[in-house]
């Protein structure tokens, strides 16, 4: 069956803010809340089809989606230069908008045209899902087509609870990991369930040392496989120069290990071994200097604030041209972005190292069935859209979690969940050590 440009026509959008189930994993900021908002958008066309994107779920996104929710109906799924377009006029009161960081810090700088890109990612996936099921593609031949079956992943290892204080959110068997004994047992559950190859430690959490040690255990346990560590910007340029020079030979790159372009071009000169990042280089803003100044030497892209997954390609050029590596970071996600990750990721040439997902760490979906991990790698369908099916039940049961839920749990605040175990905290100064 053919299909017109009438077909692709946006008739209605959906918006369902649900939260997840989140396991008690730490960072520097706290703890994660026991559970996290998403955004799912579904957008229905004329000829019958409908896509689904995933984005951030706190209030502040939601607003901005309601906006361009209310303004698609009449255009094709097809003109994304327009949804752009649309998306960057939302009005947003500067005011509401939390300058500097966002959760912190974790997800980088924050900005009213932030806020819009990652609500456009949403919006975008969404609409390359539809049209790619109304012309019978998959979401990667709409972007020129994959260059790899498969993409590979690395295991996210996180310094955890056994349970969230007070035994509140959803149990898991994980138990506690807070030392290098712990993490090395939670690397190989990763191992021999996923496959994963490689091992991400999300560090800033315990005085530098006790994560030099976890990473010489990992190293130790796993020889040979690629280990990163990321302390979120914790470090001082100091303290990140003493960290490269004692994990130097195991480390396959040290991932913002303090904040800030000028610091991270410090130690980026002595470090002696590569700099990633998904916090001093999180906008087109920020390239030049950083890339100027050397100051990084892998991006992590996070296709939801860099407006989408065509925006994610144009990265990849911006980076190979000036000889940075790409891959990508992660946030908490359903399977809809891991489904959107990997379709754009299968079509970058030089994605130079396995992409971090918290995917494992999610236990609920709004998928029919989850997407499964073979030898830490995900297969790219080449069914129409993203190749998924959303499970309207659980949609439904998930976003019931979210309109019954006490609002704090409806933004992310990583200090605010550590409050409820230490009352004192309070959201540590940058550098922390
Ligand atoms: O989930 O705690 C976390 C991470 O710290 C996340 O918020 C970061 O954005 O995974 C991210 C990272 O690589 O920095
Ligand atoms: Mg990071």
């Amino acid at each position: 069956m053919s299909t017109s440009a009438k077909d692709l026509t946006v008739t209605d959008v959906r918006l369902t803010p649900v939260l997840i189930a989140d396991p008690p994993l730490l960072n520097t900021q706290g703890v994660h809340q026991p559970y996290t908002p998403r955004l799912i958008v579904e957008i229905e066309t004329a000829g019958g089809h409908t896509g689904v994107g995933e984005t951030y779920g706190d209030g502040k996104y939601l607003a901005v989606a309601r906006v361009l929710a209310e303004a698609l109906p009449g255009s094709r799924v097809s003109d994304l230069n327009s949804l752009a377009e649309r998306a960057r006029s939302v009005a947003i009161d500067e005011a509401h908008v939390e300058t500097g960081v966002d959760v912190g810090g974790l997800r980088g700088t924050q900005s009213a045209d932030k806020l819009r890109l990652s609500v456009l990612s949403g919006f975008e996936v969404a609409c390359l899902d539809a049209f790619g099921k109304a012309v019978g593609l998959p979401v990667h031949a709409l972007l020129g087509g994959r260059v790899r079956d498969r993409v590979e992943y690395s295991a996210y290892l996180f310094y955890r609870w056994a349970s969230h204080p007070g035994g509140t959110g959803e149990p898991d068997d994980w138990g506690e990991a807070t030392g290098p004994a712990g993490i090395v047992t939670q690397a190989r559950r990763f191992a021999d369930e996923y496959g994963f190859g490689s091992f991400k430690l999300k560090g800033g959490v315990f005085p530098p040392d006790e994560e030099i040690a976890a990473v010489r255990a990992l190293a130790a346990a796993f020889p040979g496989r690629p280990v990163r560590l990321d302390p979120n910007g914790a470090w001082s340029a100091e303290t990140s120069l003493r960290v490269a020079e004692e994990l130097r030979d195991v480390l396959q790159y040290l991932e913002d290990p303090t904040s800030g372009t000028p610091a991270m071009a410090e130690v980026a000169k002595e470090a002696g071994i590569p700099l990633a990042t998904n916090m001093c280089v999180t906008t087109v803003d920020e390239i030049p200097e950083a890339f100027a100044r050397g100051a990084v030497q892998v991006v992590l892209s996070d296709h939801h604030y860099w407006g989408g997954l065509r925006a994610t390609r144009e990265l990849a050029a911006l980076c190979h041209v000036f000889g940075v590596g790409l891959s990508m970071h992660s946030n908490t996600h359903l399977g809809i972005s891991l489904a959107a990750m990997t379709h754009v990721a299968a079509t970058v040439p030089h994605l130079d190292y396995a992409c971090d997902t918290h995917y494992p760490w999610q236990t609920e979906d709004v998928l029919t069935s989850r997407i499964p991990f073979h030898e830490g790698h995900v297969r790219v369908s080449d069914a129409p859209g993203l190749g998924i099916t959303l499970d309207p039940t659980r949609l439904a049961a998930l976003h019931e979690r979210w309109r019954s839920a006490d609002p704090w749990l409806r933004d992310r605040d990583d200090a605010a969940a550590m409050r409820v175990a230490d009352p004192q905290w309070v959201t540590p100064t940058v550098p922390r050590w």
